[in-house]
């Protein structure tokens, strides 16, 4: 609810019209599953946020641009960047710098969608795929979102976190599934979710792991799993240098 307020904000500030005519709203998509599926992909999906409900300030200091652009030469195969304040201190403009200081890399609208206008924007901000989350939407509601965005050329990326979301909400009309670690009630993460998880998403979708992971021994045993695609944000943004921890 608090969501589709700050989205009517945002639409009473900048009309759909508006958004189709900047510039990024044509620029062509780069493809997440294609980079992630790609022959020697590190499958690392670096993440940029500030700070989370669970953990508080995760970094304070660093700076969008500068360190996706780390990220990428540290050998991220694709970008997740945060654009929500209310929760993760996140902006659009982050973003926008993300976008800038990588052009060849895909890059994931990492927010609470709720509507169609949310996806133009990822379209205009320079996306070139986004998250719809399960426990956030009916069914319905991720087909409708899922067109909707393949209309605009982006890809999609639906999360769930346990079997019963799998077995409602997912759609042939999703690019990649992801399994959060994390329990959004408890905060705790446990990497076995994506495990167990694994065999009920079937292999014409992109498998990818979310929160949590730490270790690559982790993403190994994951990747012998199924996995393609390792989301990854607190363990690189908790350092004072996120792509060096990347990198390392
Ligand atoms: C990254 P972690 O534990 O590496 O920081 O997790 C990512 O999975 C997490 O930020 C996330 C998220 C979300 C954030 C997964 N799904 C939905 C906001 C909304």
């Amino acid at each position: 609810a608090e969501k589709r307020q700050e989205v009517a904000r945002c639409e009473a500030e900048t009309s759909v019209e508006t958004l189709r005519t900047q510039p990024d709203f044509t620029r062509p998509i780069i493809s997440a599953r294609a980079a992630l599926t790609a022959a020697g992909s590190t499958g690392i999906i670096a993440e940029f946020k500030r700070r989370s409900p669970s953990k508080g300030v995760i970094n304070g200091t660093a700076e969008a641009g500068a360190t996706t652009a780390g990220y990428v030469a540290a050998g991220a195969a694709v970008l997740s960047v945060l654009t929500d304040e209310p929760f993760f201190g996140g902006t659009p403009a982050d973003l926008r710098a993300a976008r800038a200081a990588c052009p060849a890399t895909p890059i994931l609208r990492k927010d609470f969608i709720v509507s169609e206008y949310q996806i133009t924007e990822a379209r205009a901000m320079g996306a070139d795929l986004i998250l719809l989350i399960a426990s956030c939407l009916t069914p319905a509601e991720v087909r409708q979102f899922s067109e909707f965005a393949h209309g605009l050329g982006l890809e999609v990326l639906l999360e769930v976190h346990d079997e019963a979301e799998l077995r409602s909400h997912l759609t042939d009309s999703v690019d990649l599934v992801g399994v959060n670690n994390r329990n959004l009630a408890t905060f705790a993460t446990d990497v076995d979710t994506s495990a167990r998880l694994a065999a009920g998403i079937p292999s014409h979708f992109v498998r990818v792991a979310e929160s949590g992971l730490q270790h690559a021994s982790t993403i190994l045993a994951l990747r012998e799993a199924g996995y393609r695609g390792f989301l990854i944000g607190e363990t690189f943004m908790k350092t004072a240098d996120p792509a060096a921890a990347l990198a390392g």
